[in-house]
């Protein structure tokens, strides 16, 4: 077992940040790593446990981004821990389409089981996130023997080749980095708070003009998939205004074209379902997995309609590392944690004190344009008083004010000027109100 105490769950600011230490370790990561990398937040980790991060000074971080939605059941959550342990002693490695065992078996049947849909199911296990996504559309151009992908505004995908041209935003993630591949179609996505039609019928006229597009377009029947994330992340928590996934599933099922739904930042528990789709009861074909599913190990998911899974002549699909036997012992751990906690229940509770908090936010600082999101899902999009101008400064600002103040945020949002929440699902209230406190200062200040 690790020793949780260790790692006490209270904010605790001993130093600037960074500290002393941070700072000359911090010196080296500048000659040693890659340029290309960006950094959220200042310091060096020591240790982490459910919602707070140590760093080798000795401050005690409120982590409000769960290493970007990953850890829902907390950082080194026990269970996850001791399965993992117990893989390591028996085997680290064998690659699943060499010699297969029973962890990575076990994990594909509680995703059969778990994501939403009753039809039989079966599933691949990957690396990442961007891997799935990959998978996913292999998977999908073979079993329609179609091409085109449809894709929306705002949307994240990954980092690979593929993914890059799945993904919305320029800056940072495409630019320099081309060319890209072909076949992908991007269609607008209802961004309600930016929406510049009919507000009270932004379901109708942003289905009628995306189906539009597809027939026109690319031609309905040349499309093998429409992939949407249920609630987008990177683009800044952007929800989808009810009635626009079942209309655009409802589309792709009369026209054989794939469902998917890219859950890698609103599954495993964080919107306060198990999975955000099922929010509407919204069936996809296939279900892309990432992040929560690992509890910090790496692994990603397809998830998908058995008939769909099986089209690709067998050696189609592999990988040397994908699911890994650490990190399909870890996905266990979060299955029996998710379950066992009723991480589902504290994630609405947790949204419901965010949207609370957040609300009373904005109605005291004009720069707060709109709190959204469901769950422990949630964003606050900010802009110039009086208007809907974005506005990174004050986003800037605010996020400096919270870390020198111990308090991890992440930012998101195709204009630079959204933050985002996403904290573990185990935070406890007096901690995640703690933070909000410091926030809340943050937005005083300014
Ligand atoms: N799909 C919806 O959110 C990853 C990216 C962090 P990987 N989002 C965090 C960064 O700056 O690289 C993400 C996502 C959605 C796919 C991905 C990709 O998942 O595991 O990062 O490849």
């Amino acid at each position: 077992m690790i020793d949780t105490d260790a790692v006490p769950q209270v904010r605790r600011v001993v130093t600037a940040i960074p500290g002393p230490k941070s700072a000359e370790v911090l010196k080296r990561r500048t000659e040693a790593t890659s340029g290309g990398l960006g950094m959220a937040f200042p310091v060096i980790v020591e240790k982490a446990h459910d919602a707070i991060i140590l760093d080798i000074d000795g401050n005690q971080i409120i982590d409000l981004g769960a290493g970007i939605g990953v850890t829902n059941v907390g950082n080194s959550a026990p269970r996850v821990v001791e399965r993992v342990i117990a893989q390591v002693q028996q085997f680290t490695h064998t690659n699943f389409t060499t010699a297969p065992y029973e962890n990575y078996i076990e994990v594909c049947e509680w995703l059969n089981k778990n994501t939403p849909g009753k039809f039989a199911k079966k599933s691949v296990l990957v690396n990442s996130g961007a891997e799935a996504v990959e998978n996913a559309i292999k998977i999908a151009r073979h079993f329609t023997k179609r091409q085109a992908i449809v894709v929306f505004e705002h949307a994240y995908h990954g980092r690979t080749n593929l993914t890059m041209a799945l993904t919305a935003k320029n800056m940072p993630y495409k630019e320099g980095f081309g060319p890209f591949a072909n076949e992908v179609y991007r269609v607008p996505m209802p961004y309600s708070y930016r929406y510049e039609g009919n507000l009270a019928k932004i379901t109708e006229e942003s289905l009628e003009h995306i189906i539009h597009k597809i027939e026109k377009e690319i031609g309905a029947k040349n499309v093998a998939a429409i992939l949407i994330e249920p609630i987008q992340g990177e683009g800044g928590f952007i929800v989808p205004p009810k009635g626009f996934l079942p209309g655009l599933q409802k589309f792709a099922n009369e026209n054989h074209v794939l469902f998917i739904a890219d859950e890698v930042q609103s599954g495993f528990a964080r919107t306060g379902n198990l999975f955000a789709c099922e929010d509407e009861n919204v069936v996809p074909d296939m279900v892309i997995t990432a992040k929560g599913i690992g509890g910090g190990l790496p692994l990603a998911a397809v998830t998908g309609r058995a008939d769909v899974m099986d089209s690709s002549h067998v050696g189609g699909l592999g990988g040397t590392y994908g699911g890994n036997p650490l990190a399909c012992a870890a996905a266990l751990g979060v299955f029996e944690t998710i379950e066992e906690e009723k991480l589902v229940d504290r994630a609405r509770l947790i949204g419901g004190i965010l949207t609370a908090r957040l609300t009373e936010m904005k109605n005291k600082y004009s720069v707060i344009g709109e709190v959204r999101g469901r769950g422990a899902m949630q964003a606050i999009e900010l802009v110039k008083a009086g208007s809907k101008e974005p506005n990174p400064e004050a986003m800037a600002k605010v996020i400096k004010h919270c870390q020198q103040n111990g308090v991890l945020i992440l930012t998101a949002g195709t204009y630079g000027n959204v933050i985002r929440f996403l904290p573990p699902l185990v935070i406890t209230e007096a901690l995640l109100n703690d933070a909000l406190d410091v926030l809340d200062a943050g937005f005083a200040a300014l």
